[in-house]
């Protein structure tokens, strides 16, 4: 006789993705938990707590859309929120949701075993001490950008400042922002020049005594846009909220910006120009995500658009020495992700601030007082790592997870990441990824997006949970043919193309220089009807119970 769980489901991690997909568990009438590996829900936004980190989607479509009393309720007083008011928003959500009964926090999972005899998973957490729990179905919302990385620089850890990574950072205790430290008139050191390096350096050259950015790679950032909310404006869009919505889930990544359905080479060079100078002052992503429809596919159009940006970093940087060290070499605009940033470009204007080109002198090591170059050594009290993440499947190889057989996850994903929609591995029943390798929300806005792909999920545990099943999984023909499809779709993207962590290359960690197949980039719209088509189709490629589902049929 098999035993019966501690749970029907259990969802690790609560960011914005797991607490939804949690509420929706609970709501079907599943007994569940939620198990969080911090003291607090939020996920990246509990963690990322640095200065100047904030969100590079416009506020209002940074949110849960199903919530109709929230979205009145709620008022956003910047159009591009900071960290501490998203992580309000969400603490705000969660009291709708009435959700944090059902959470065990500072429960990091250490190992997810499936157990065959019973048919369920048997979890392990960090803290030795803890019971095993048992789970028949296991969702893992762990986040895409969730495992942090350092970098892989001799006497990383001998350094004897204050050091932060900042997806690390201290929190305010009291309160939803970053701890109150103090950087004034120090000399401070900020390693990587991603998303988030270029938050923090524009906060804290404003304050540094002596700010020294180490820049390996330059990145192609382009002006957020960012102003207070006004009333008025909010006012218009809770009357207007259908149409803000309609607009994200017409759109490729779930973003209110719309490709120009012209390829740049067939429209005139003075409109051309034109376009894509109010594009560059447009707000958030109009650039990457609403400029000609073929920049981010064709190499003569996407030259085109980077030398157009190459000259609005020529015209910002005083000094065309360090100019040219700021424009990128080695990837055209928007292959990699865009960081978007507020007088970033002028910081290198600053008497305070000096740039470290990692090209020319490579870093050596760290030591107790601070980095020795090539070239010199130089003294800092502050080192921050702004070295990003072992990004989209890092966090699920953080934890060991086995499915039947005791087959690894992370050793075949070593191998190569083949996944059924995103969502599951064959080999591996009842265990579900959101927002992970080859899913839909990933490469897209993910609040909007990981929240179409819960509430597809929640119709398929309806489903389970109507007749009865005990085990779902996908077929090794569906998985083969989702990979196949994401494969094809990625290789016609320039991105899929160029090294970045959209396509798995960390220089960080070792055996990770090659491309893989990690996001689905069809976009949302094609995303959403594959799950309709899959649903309408008897849940096409699943199996329950063991038994043969119908053919996954060609994804295309
Ligand atoms: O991380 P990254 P991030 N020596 O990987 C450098 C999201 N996000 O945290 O490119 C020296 O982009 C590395 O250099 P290189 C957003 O999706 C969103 O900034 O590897 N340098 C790079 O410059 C984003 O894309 C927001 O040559 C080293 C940097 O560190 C994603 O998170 C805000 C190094 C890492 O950049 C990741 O962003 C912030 C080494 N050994 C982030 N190792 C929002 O707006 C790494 N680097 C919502």
């Amino acid at each position: 006789m098999t035993k019966t769980p501690d749970f029907d489901a259990v969802v690790v991690g609560m960011g914005i993705t797991g607490l939804y997909q949690l509420y929706r568990l609970r709501e079907l009438g599943y007994d569940v938990l939620g198990l969080e590996a911090s003291d607090n829900l939020g996920g990246v936004w509990h963690q990322n707590r640095y200065p100047g980190c904030r969100i590079d989607s416009e506020s209002e479509i940074y949110g849960y859309f199903w919530n109709k009393e929230l979205m009145q309720e709620f008022n956003w007083t910047e159009r591009f929120a900071a960290q501490p008011e998203v992580l309000r928003y969400i603490h705000r959500a969660a009291d709708y949701m009435d959700i944090r009964k059902d959470i065990r926090f500072n429960a990091r999972v250490r190992s997810a075993t499936f157990d065959e005899a019973n048919g369920y998973w048997t979890l392990r957490l960090q803290d030795e001490g803890s019971a095993p729990l048992t789970t028949r179905f296991f969702f893992s919302a762990l986040g895409p950008l969730s495992a942090p990385q350092m970098p892989n620089v001799d006497g990383v850890h001998t350094f004897k400042g204050e050091t932060y990574h900042t997806a690390r950072w201290p929190r305010d205790p009291g309160g939803f922002g970053p701890a109150k430290l103090d950087f004034s008139g120090k000399r401070v050191a900020v390693i990587g020049t991603g998303s988030s390096g270029i938050q923090v350096i524009q906060e804290l050259a404003k304050v540094a005594g002596r700010l020294t950015i180490f820049q390996r790679s330059p990145n192609w950032a382009t002006p957020l846009g960012n102003g207070p909310m006004s009333q008025e404006r909010m006012d218009h869009i809770k009357a207007n909220y259908d149409r803000f919505i309609a607009a994200c889930d017409t759109s490729i990544a779930g973003f209110p910006h719309q490709f120009i359905e012209k390829n740049l080479q067939d429209v005139a060079k003075d409109e051309r120009d034109a376009t894509l100078e109010k594009l560059y002052h447009g707000p958030g992503f109009s650039l990457w995500l609403g400029a000609y429809q073929d920049v981010l596919t064709d190499t003569k159009a996407n030259a085109y658009v980077s030398e157009f940006v190459a000259a609005k970093i020529r015209q910002r940087v005083k000094d065309p020495k360090i100019a040219e060290k700021l424009i990128p070499r080695d990837h055209g605009f928007g292959v990699k992700r865009v960081p978007l940033e507020t007088k970033y470009f002028e910081v290198f204007n600053q008497d305070n601030v000096d740039l470290i080109d990692l090209n020319e002198t490579p870093i050596e090591r760290i030591d107790k007082t601070g980095i020795q170059t090539t070239e010199k050594h130089l003294d800092f009290d502050v080192i921050i790592f702004a070295t990003g993440f072992d990004a989209i499947k890092g966090s699920w190889n953080r934890i060991d997870i086995r499915g039947r057989g005791g087959r690894r996850l992370r050793e075949m994903w070593d191998n190569e990441v083949k996944t059924y929609m995103g969502l599951q591995v064959a080999d591996f029943p009842n265990f579900f990824m959101l927002v992970g390798p080859q899913n839909g929300a990933t490469f897209c806005n993910i609040p909007r997006c990981s929240a179409l792909v819960t509430d597809w999920v929640t119709v398929l545990m309806r489903h389970v949970r109507s007749e009865g099943i005990k085990l779902v999984e996908p077929t090794e023909e569906a998985q083969d043919s989702w990979t196949s499809y994401c494969a094809h779709l990625l290789s016609k993207m320039l991105l899929g193309q160029t090294n970045s962590w959209f396509t798995g290359v960390n220089k960080n960690i070792e055996g990770r220089n090659k491309r893989e197949t990690l996001l689905f980039v069809g976009g949302n719209p094609k995303f959403r009807q594959y799950c309709d088509s899959v649903e309408a189709d008897n849940f096409r490629g699943f199996k329950f119970d063991g038994g043969v589902a119908r053919a996954a049929g060609t994804a295309a």
